[in-house]
């Protein structure tokens, strides 16, 4: 199989950071019209040509801060570029300090507690506060599948990234119903990753690798306690199967199918559909944008966790296209652009040297 080319790591995490800097403009709303969101991103491009303007014709500049997604996104990635391989410690670490340093980045209600355990001195097991969370039942937030995109752009064998996937995200979430949302978004990094797979074998594949994730004691349990199905990924999944073989599938549908919450299950499914859907052109989003912000706009028209839906499906679609569709506007009004972009070729080179 040929090796991915470093234009689709710099798509991946450019992706990433796009979804989440204008994700966050809108997130939390339940209602995003469209209109609204297509006028805010005109407002990004450059400014037509004045006469005699000075800042005519330029770029606006950075503007839009990243949230949580990214500033977690960005500590899997410095661990694993500074470690040259995933380890619990550093990682954990990182998550802490960083929140130390930033603590109003957004971040989810209940992970704070794990942070500042973390911190603690008398702190000897990364994993422990995780454990500890919502009275030992774990979180089942998105959280750990919104940063984890760095595991699949340094291991490239599919095991390596579902181990690697699940021990960061257990950092924070281990209820199963958190970190196999985490396997699922790598697993569907790593796929982008590979040369034109359509569409029905990506679906295809996640789904055959699901099935085998959520077959597990703990997954079956801890489903059943939240009064799930068995294999609840898997199921969604099938439902995005369902969806793509449709000429047109409502909003009202998607949310109500797939939906757009903090919940990785109900989130994760909905940004891979998003990114599925969105290799189409969509009646309702102008011709002139390409699939990646397609997919971007899609996310963020769907309302709810604007931001984490938006940087997963913006690391999916953005591995898959390449840094081709990352559009320099949208990209340059983003905290910490070039700083990406520097991250994703040393994680290109790692790659490569694995
Ligand atoms: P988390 O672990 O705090 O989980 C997020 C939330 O999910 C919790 O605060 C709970 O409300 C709920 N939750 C998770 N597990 C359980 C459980 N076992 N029982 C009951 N409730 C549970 O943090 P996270 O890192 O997973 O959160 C990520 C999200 O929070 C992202 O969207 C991120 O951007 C951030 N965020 C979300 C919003 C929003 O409301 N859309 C706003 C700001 C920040
Ligand atoms: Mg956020
Ligand atoms: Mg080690
Ligand atoms: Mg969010």
């Amino acid at each position: 199989r040929p090796r991915p080319g470093l234009a689709r790591f710099r798509g991946c995490l450019a992706g990433a950071l796009l979804g989440d800097c204008l994700g966050a403009v809108f997130e939390g709303r339940s209602v995003v019209k469209l209109p609204e969101l297509l006028s805010f991103l005109k407002g990004l491009e450059p400014a037509p040509p004045e006469e005699g303007g000075e800042a005519a014709g330029s770029a606006r500049g950075e503007s839009l801060p990243y949230t949580d997604d990214t500033a977690m996104s960005r500590s899997v990635v410095q661990s694993l570029l500074a470690k040259q391989e995933f380890d619990e410690v550093d990682m954990a670490k990182r998550f802490a300090e960083e929140y130390k340093k930033e603590p109003n980045r957004g971040y989810g209600m209940a992970v704070v507690n794990v942070f500042k355990k973390l911190l603690s001195p008398k702190c000897s097991d990364v994993f422990e506060p995780a454990r500890a969370q919502f009275n030992g039942k774990g979180s089942y937030g998105n959280g750990g599948a919104m940063r984890v995109a760095g595991i699949p752009l340094v291991y490239s064998d599919i095991q390596d990234v579902k181990k690697f996937a699940k021990l960061s995200a257990e950092l924070t979430h281990a209820n199963s119903l958190g970190y196999n949302g985490a396997i699922l978004q790598a697993l569907a990094v790593h796929l982008a990753l590979q040369e034109g797979l359509s569409k029905e074998t990506f679906l295809e594949q996640l789904i055959s690798h699901m099935e085998h994730v959520e077959a597990d004691d703990k997954s079956l349990s801890d489903a059943r306690a939240l009064g799930f199905e068995d294999l609840p990924f898997s199921r969604r999944l099938k439902k995005i199967k369902e969806f793509l073989e449709l000429s047109s599938v409502p909003k009202a549908d998607v949310l109500f199918e797939l939906g757009n919450g903090i919940a990785a299950l109900r989130s994760v499914p909905t940004a891979i559909y998003s990114f599925l859907r969105c290799m189409d052109a969509d009646p309702d989003i102008p011709a002139h944008y390409n699939a990646l912000q397609r997919t971007i706009i899609y996310c963020i028209s769907l309302g709810g966790d604007t931001d984490t839906i938006a940087t997963m499906a913006g690391a999916i679609a953005g591995a898959y296209y390449g840094e081709e569709q990352v559009p320099p506007s949208w990209e340059q009004s983003c905290e910490a652009f070039q700083e990406t972009q520097r991250m994703a070729k040393s994680l290109y080179e790692l790659y490569c040297q694995r």
